[in-house]
């Protein structure tokens, strides 16, 4: 592939700022060889950074309809990717599970996975800013009880319960509410299959979190492995491949 200087320059900065907070701490922080979870953190905060760099170049390349996705989906890559990097370093630094940079990181790129749905189809169609608020109210529905399960306020189930029901009412606006019409009835081919695609995610790959925090928090207190393990899978599935799915129709409309 070629690619101008400018370019060159513009990623290496990327990579050089987004990489700063990690060498910092790299005298006290050590990966070991065994840390599975440790590792996992690491490897996907390049993941991360690699589908940021690649997102935001390509975005130049689409007509102005799918660029805002683009860059929209960058962002959220960009901010998972400075997530990792911390929640790395607690891991590794105390072996303790980062839930606060967890639920900052799903409380900010969430929204803007729910701003994605609106905005494809607002490429397209008239719909109502309604459409957003819903998706924004469940999200945040969802993520505040799953985070004041997790950090002991309420009740573990008591949280689950409440981040289930933000889920469903989601999973009805996508498939039985507004969007789920406008996409079903006003979409051309390319962003009503991207749309499915991406509706399929939040109902298949989404699901990997609450099964990760039922079964990790069954027992009474959190496994940390496999909860870490869980949540960091779901990851790179419902952020790198969601934008990769905005990226696949754009592809397909501009080739
Ligand atoms: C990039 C981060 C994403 C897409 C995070 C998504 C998180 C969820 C879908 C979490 C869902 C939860 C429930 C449905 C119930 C239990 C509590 C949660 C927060 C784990």
């Amino acid at each position: 592939m070629k690619i101008s200087s400018g370019k060159a320059l513009m990623a290496l900065a990327t990579s050089a700022l987004l990489l700063s907070p990690t060498v910092a701490s790299a005298e006290t922080v050590m990966l070991a060889p065994n840390d599975f979870v440790g590792i996992s953190f690491w490897t996907i905060s390049m993941a991360m950074v690699a589908a940021s760099i690649f997102f935001l170049m390509e975005a130049g390349r689409f007509s102005t309809k799918w660029r805002t996705s683009m860059v929209v989906g960058s962002l959220v890559t960009i901010i998972a990717a400075v997530h990792y990097f911390y929640m790395r370093d607690v891991w590794v630094s105390t072996g303790e599970t980062p839930t606060v940079y967890r639920y900052v990181d799903w409380l900010i790129t969430v929204p803007l996975q729910m701003v994605e749905f609106y905005f494809i189809l607002a490429a397209v169609a008239a719909v109502s800013a309604g459409i957003f608020w819903r998706l924004l109210i469940g999200s945040l529905v969802m993520l505040v009880g799953g985070y004041l399960g997790e950090a002991g306020m309420i009740n573990i189930w008591l949280g689950f319960v409440i981040g289930m029901a933000g889920w469903a009412y989601i999973l009805y606006e996508i498939f039985a509410g507004e969007a789920g019409k406008v996409s079903a009835e006003s979409a051309p081919e390319s962003v009503k299959a991207a749309f499915g695609t991406m509706r399929l995610i939040v109902t298949v790959g989404w699901a990997i979190y609450p099964l990760g925090y039922f079964f990790s928090y069954l027992g009474g207190a959190a496994d940390p492995v496999m909860l870490n393990v869980i949540y960091n899978v779901a990851d790179v599935i419902n952020k790198i491949a969601f934008v990769a799915v905005i990226w696949a129709a754009a592809n397909k409309e501009t080739a």
